[in-house]
């Protein structure tokens, strides 16, 4: 028998419960201690392990899905706002997309419960068709987006945007990346705080948008918003970091480590939000400061801000306006703009990575079907899924792929247009079910002359292996009905 004897980081760990966490669990941590009872979602990196990780609470805890797509999920968070409990939908940048119609109106209906949208944006397109800003949503719906720059922030803020969400009636973004979403970094868990629900209020002049409730209701809206500004003028998740004057650095989320790394001791503006933005707070901070640098990933969204303020704010002449930023990235940024001195002389050790384009599997079951397709002739209208990457060499089976569901609807204009070639639309099953489904009842009812190619391999492979309508399984892995695919695909069953 021997002793294994607690190492001191043990003990401080059990005494105050800190534990690893990436982004995305922490996301959904702080969901958990700030009472969610509905939670629904998409699957898209990189924001899937959150409802992954909110489905291993206590299901008498709360109810979490699968949606069929995002704009599915985001509606049910907001019935479930109405009903008067706190809700959240999560999805990836190019999920909102989808979403956006009931975002939109959902941004003057405000909320009853606390509703909280996790949107995790993909700087660099690890995985993504595109970059867009999930910033500009907030901008655009007047809406508060708070920015986490490390795990324990995205426990935090997620928790506090159920409280602001409620204080302000409003539905409130947690803007995460794709850094943010899956590093592992040492968090302060605390416990969950239960919400009874508030009740459904009967008030069809705040929820049934038609226009002449909506009209008084914009001008809410912007009430709201300056009320948001008032908040984040003294808000403590906002941190004015004292250092040089000769320039400062405003900057949110994921790019704070990065600016903090490079300058240890400069002066710096961390803002917990990024939109709404708190004019007097921004203007004394920048009076402080001889030069004012703003550091932010993709669109230049408070650098515009700034400048609309008649602060001259640098930025993107300095800090790329594509891809994700590193701490190598900001320093050249900083150096070219003459704010540090180059290192002279430094020597990168950091090992080149090997590049590995994706490829399909040996032996998916993908490539046999594209051996068909381009043996076929057929001018082949793509969508989103594992076997997009048939348009790649050998298999070249793909000629178009726009976004998750096109394909049929592409492949019907293609057919109408009088393309020379016979017209195919090639789908996975998830993809199918979560936008396809419209377009094939439009095929149907113009009579449109193409070939839909269900590619079913039962599940949602892409993102992981996520269960769907299809497959018979829900998120917390309870039989489901399956009939619409097992009607399509498996008629001998
Ligand atoms: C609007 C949107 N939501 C989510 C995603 C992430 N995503 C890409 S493909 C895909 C589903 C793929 O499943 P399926 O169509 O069944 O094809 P498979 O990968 O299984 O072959 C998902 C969820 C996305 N790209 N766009
Ligand atoms: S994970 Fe994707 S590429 Fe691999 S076998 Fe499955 S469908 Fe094919």
């Amino acid at each position: 028998m021997h002793t294994v004897l607690q190492t001191q980081e043990q003990a401080d760990e059990q005494a105050q419960d800190t534990r690893p966490l990436t982004g995305n669990e922490a996301i959904a941590r702080g969901a958990w201690e700030a009472g969610v009872r509905v939670a629904a979602a998409y699957p898209g990196t990189p924001s899937t392990e959150i409802l992954e990780s909110l489905a291993r609470y206590p299901v008498e805890h709360l109810y979490a899905e699968w949606s069929t797509n995002e704009k599915v999920a985001l509606d049910v968070a907001i019935g479930a706002s109405f009903a008067g409990s706190r809700a959240l939908a999560s999805m990836k940048h190019v999920g909102l997309n989808v979403a956006a119609d009931a975002f939109m109106s959902q941004a003057y209906i405000g909320v009853n419960g606390g509703l909280v949208l996790a949107v995790c944006d993909d700087p660099g397109l690890h995985s993504s068709q595109n970059e867009q800003d999930t910033r500009i949503y907030g901008q655009f719906a007047t809406v508060l987006v708070l920015e986490p720059s490390d795990a324990q922030e995205a426990l935090d803020l997620t928790r506090l945007a159920f409280d602001l969400s409620e204080q302000f009636d409003t539905m409130v973004i947690v803007r995460g990346t794709t850094r943010l979403s899956h590093t592992r970094s040492r968090v302060t868990v605390g416990e969950r705080t239960e919400h009874l629900s508030r009740g459904f209020v009967e008030n069809p002049a705040k929820n049934v948008m038609i226009p002449a409730h909506a009209r008084p209701r914009h001008f809410v809206v912007l009430d709201r918003e300056a009320r948001l500004k008032q908040y984040l003028e003294t808000a403590p998740i906002n941190r004015w970091e004292t250092g040089g004057t000769s320039f400062g650095v405003v900057t949110a989320g994921t790019c704070y480590p990065y600016v903090r790394e490079v300058l240890p001791n400069a002066s710096v503006l961390k803002l917990g939000a990024s939109w709404p933005l708190p004019e007097g707070l921004l203007r004394r901070y920048c009076e402080s400061v001889d030069r004012v640098f703003v550091v932010e990933e993709l669109e230049p969204v408070i650098e515009k801000e700034l400048r609309a303020l008649g602060i001259k704010a640098e930025g993107k002449e300095f800090f790329p306006r594509t891809g994700e930023f590193s701490p190598e990235i900001v320093r050249a940024g900083f150096e070219k703009a003459g704010a540090i001195e180059p290192r002279a002389g430094r020597v990168s050790w950091a090992p080149e990575p090997l590049a590995r384009p994706p490829v399909l599997c040996a032996g998916c079951p993908h490539t046999s079907s594209f051996m068909a397709v381009r043996a076929s002739g057929a001018r082949v209208a793509g969508d989103i899924g594992c076997y997009t990457l048939a348009c790649l060499d050998p298999l070249r089976g793909i000629d178009t792929m726009v976004s998750m569901g096109s394909s049929i609807g592409n492949a019907i204009g293609m057919a109408m247009a009088g393309d020379t070639k016979p017209v195919m639309a090639t789908i996975g099953d998830s993809t199918f079910l979560h936008g396809g489904i419209p377009a094939l009842i439009d095929a149907v009812y113009n009579q449109a002359n193409i070939t839909v190619l269900l590619l079913d391999n039962g599940i949602t492979a892409m993102t992981g292996g996520q269960d769907h309508p299809g497959t018979g399984k829900t998120l917390r892995g309870k039989e489901a009905p399956r009939s619409i695919m097992k009607r399509w695909c498996a008629p001998s069953e």
